[in-house]
């Protein structure tokens, strides 16, 4: 359902640049698992050079039940994050007013961000397998950990936090992994040295996702792990109602290579095509891919206008009401305009 979301994004961004007078220029690449069933890939041989040439990457979801989902993901949106070096997953949490969330929690309280480490870690695809089919089969699966990587994505996480003027949590399991999690600690900490004024805290994962049920407003900003990062943040997304609510962002902060902008949920193949997918997700990207490219206020009317739109009451299946992605669509664009 990637292309179905994507299409009520696009329009909602080009209505926001419309009234905010900006000027787009979009490539369609038709990429993924039907690009896949033709070619035996999921982008083209040039996928990396063409998209070099673009600011900014808006991307659908990935996966299909007729491709390895190993192959759709790391020939697609992993691949696109290691080869651009988008170290950042920036992933927003909002309660939207008048949105039904399973925890008791007003909207206000659930206003956190996600930084989830996206290029190494427990995705560093180090490993093997062996004895392959044989009843002594083996697989090892390693995480790599560096300096670089924890220190670039703490001092992001540790900026975040001083800009909101928020708590950071490090999200951590340095009480069982004994190597690369340890690491993690010691360098976050070394950083903290340089953030005085930001209040930080070190958290275990599995406390963390306690706690994010029972008291989710104790969080401004978590930094984790790229696994701890992705199952967090599906947690995250069942607080704010839906995963087809749930936007995300991969940048590279020192600049030079295009951000990619998708929503955090994959392609949904039980209700792909039925149009009654929440574009919500896509369309919240596509703020914070508008905000990326420097337009603020932009961003700022898109996000406006999907929380109006949620309050109204307008409501995909997913959040228990009967709108199609495209009034979804609509509604969004009903409070833009
Ligand atoms: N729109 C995001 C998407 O399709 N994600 C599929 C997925 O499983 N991505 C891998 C990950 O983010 O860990």
């Amino acid at each position: 359902m990637g292309p179905e979301v994507v299409t009520q994004g696009r329009r909602v961004i080009e209505c926001a640049a419309q009234r905010f007078g900006l000027s787009l220029a979009w490539t369609e690449l038709p990429w993924g698992s039907e690009y896949y069933r033709r070619h035996g890939t999921m982008m083209a041989a040039d996928a990396f050079q063409t998209v070099r040439g673009h600011d900014a990457i808006y991307f659908g979801a990935v996966g299909s039940p007729d491709v390895p989902d190993d192959v759709a993901v790391w020939g697609s949106v992993i691949g696109l994050r290691k080869e651009l070096d988008l170290y950042v997953n920036l992933r927003p949490v909002r309660l939207f007013p008048g949105v039904p969330t399973p925890v008791k929690a007003a909207p206000q309280e659930i206003d956190f961000v996600f930084v989830r480490e996206n290029t190494e870690g427990e995705y560093a695809r180090l490993g093997g397998r062996f004895r392959t089919g044989t009843p002594d089969e083996l697989a090892v699966e390693s995480s790599v950990f560096t300096r670089r990587g924890i220190e670039r994505i703490a001092r992001y996480a540790f900026d975040i936090a001083r800009q909101r003027g928020s708590l950071l949590t490090s999200v951590t399991k340095s009480n069982a992994l004994t190597f690369g999690m340890v690491l993690w600690d010691e360098v976050v900490r070394e950083v903290a040295a340089e953030y005085r004024d930001v209040r930080w805290e070190r958290m275990l994962v599995d406390a963390c996702a306690y706690r994010m049920v029972r008291e989710p407003e104790r969080f401004g900003v978590l930094v984790g792990s790229n696994l701890f990062g992705d199952i967090l943040t599906d947690l995250a997304a069942a607080l704010q109602g839906s995963l087809g609510i749930a936007a995300s962002a991969n940048l590279n902060p020192e600049g030079g290579v295009p951000g990619v902008f998708e929503p955090v949920h994959g392609s949904a193949p039980d209700i792909a095509g039925k149009g009654i997918a929440n574009p919500i997700g896509a369309i919240w990207s596509g703020a914070l891919m508008l905000e990326y490219l420097g337009e603020r206020a932009a961003a700022d009317a898109v996000v406006a206008a999907i929380a109006a739109a949620l309050a109204s009451g307008t409501r995909t299946p997913d959040l228990g009401g009967k709108a199609t992605t495209a009034e979804m669509g609509d509604a969004v664009l009903a409070h833009l305009r």
